[in-house]
């Protein structure tokens, strides 16, 4: 089941932590009286009885003043991006201190709204508030929101918050299969090429719910590990060795037509491209499945952004974005094979390449200095990171592919059709 994320937002001492506190039932994000307090996104991971599993966020207020503020406000949105739900809280008696303006609940109201995001105001009813000039809810009167009333700090207002959400929300998350439609009983063969980086004692990432996803649908796979040093030799002999290796497995598999899919690593593309060339085998990459899984079926974006990759020239800037900072090596993909191929294509050092690793990725106003950005598979990160970086990329009109897409490429174009014709694509 899909973890929710729910963002918590508001201005300073409006009571987002003690929301967050109230949700947890657990003293987890300081609470105190002085203005921010919550210096930066805190996160956590729980479940709901009879909502389902959801991922918290509490954030720093986002009407501090200064450069530091400004800080906080840009995480607390890129937060809000990658929130399914919105809460934005109002400490109802704050009105002495917002003088009665709403503008940062209205900035909140306004990008959640754009990013159709589900939002609920809470208003946090503090005791005592006689004689205060109380927040007024038809000041929002225009946005159309839902809200609740409650007072945050009491902990036995967890059920009615609980309750309130339950009976609120309609986020529905859209069902994308990680494969295309496959057959039962009929092989799945995954190139899975091993090297220094590869850790010991389990499978990466996509590698693992592959398998794991088709062996619970009865479609058998068969794991392959392909010596690429030796298929990339110059030594002819050891190349062929390593070639009909690969290729006995292969007739075996096809004999009585068997054979349905072949996912390969995209760094071996390559190699599997041209031994695969003349054969009638479906291919596809683990890089093209993550990305089109994570993007819920946006595979066709990455795919449109190889025209940019073919407009590409002297001078332009690119970005190339990896979802984690594993450990890299000398032929690591995104920061030595891709740049490299780039730097034979358009001539050395002709476009600038910036990379960027694991949650940190160009601010909305960078991002308008990049002419593509060649994004990973993405194993690492969740739907909603995925689609808010395509949010932010779609509105500032910069044009991205994936590292699959792309590899497969470098091998011609009629080998992007084929590994991307599983997924009902052609490019001319
Ligand atoms: N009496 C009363 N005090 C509350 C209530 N909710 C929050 N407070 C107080 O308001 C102050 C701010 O609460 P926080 O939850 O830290 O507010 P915040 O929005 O996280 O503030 P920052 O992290 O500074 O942005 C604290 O002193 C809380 O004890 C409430 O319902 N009643
Ligand atoms: S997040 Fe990206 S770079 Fe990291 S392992 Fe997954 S696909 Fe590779
Ligand atoms: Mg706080």
């Amino acid at each position: 089941m899909k973890r929710m994320n729910i963002g918590i937002f508001g201005r300073v001492n409006s009571g987002k932590s003690t929301l967050m506190n109230l949700i947890t039932q657990q003293y987890l994000s300081i609470v105190d009286s002085t203005p921010g307090t919550t210096t930066d996104v805190k996160t956590t991971v729980m479940e709901i009885h009879d909502f389902g599993p959801i991922k918290l966020f509490d954030t720093a207020g986002i009407d501090e003043n200064g450069k530091l503020g400004l800080k906080k406000k840009k995480k607390a949105f890129d937060t809000l991006k990658r929130s399914d739900i919105v809460l934005l809280v109002i400490n109802e008696s704050n009105n002495a201190y917002n003088f009665g303006d709403y503008n940062s609940e209205k900035e909140i109201i306004e990008l959640a709204q754009k990013r159709k995001k589900e939002l609920f105001i809470v208003v946090n009813k503090f005791e005592n508030t006689r004689n205060k000039k109380l927040f007024n809810f038809e000041v929002l009167s225009e946005y159309k929101c839902k809200k609740i009333d409650i007072n945050l700090s009491k902990k036995e207002n967890y059920m009615v918050l609980v309750e309130f959400l339950i009976k609120n929300s309609k986020v529905k998350f859209k069902d994308t299969e990680l494969l295309p439609p496959l057959e039962k009983d009929r092989v799945v063969f995954l190139n899975i090429p091993m090297d220094e980086e590869t850790p010991n004692g389990r499978f990466l990432r996509p590698q693992m719910m592959i398998e794991e996803y088709l062996v619970r649908k009865y479609i058998p796979t068969f794991a392959y590990r392909m010596d690429l040093i030796k298929a990339r030799s110059q030594v002819i002999e050891i190349q062929e060795a390593e070639r009909l290796r690969f290729m006995n497995f292969i007739k075996y598999l096809k004999r009585d037509n068997k054979l349905q899919l072949l996912i390969t690593d995209s760094q071996a593309m390559d190699v599997i491209a041209k031994w695969t060339k003349y054969l009638d085998i479906e291919i596809t990459t683990f890089s093209i499945v993550m990305i089109n899984f994570l993007s819920n079926g946006e595979l066709k974006l990455f795919v449109d952004g190889i025209k940019a990759f073919e407009n590409l020239k002297r001078g332009d800037k690119i970005m190339i974005a990896e979802g984690c900072n594993h450990d890299r090596k000398a032929e690591d993909i995104g920061t030595i094979q891709i740049p490299n191929k780039i730097n034979e294509i358009f001539g050395n050092g002709s476009i600038e390449i910036d990379h960027y690793f694991g949650r940190v990725f160009a601010d909305y106003e960078k991002l308008k200095e990049y002419k593509l950005i060649i994004h990973c598979g993405g194993c690492m990160l969740d739907n909603q990171v995925i689609k808010s970086r395509i949010e932010d990329l779609v509105d500032s009109r910069v044009s991205f592919t994936n590292f699959g897409v792309l590899l497969s490429y470098f091998q011609g174009k009629k080998e992007l059709n084929r590994v991307i014709k599983p997924y009902g694509l052609k490019i001319c």
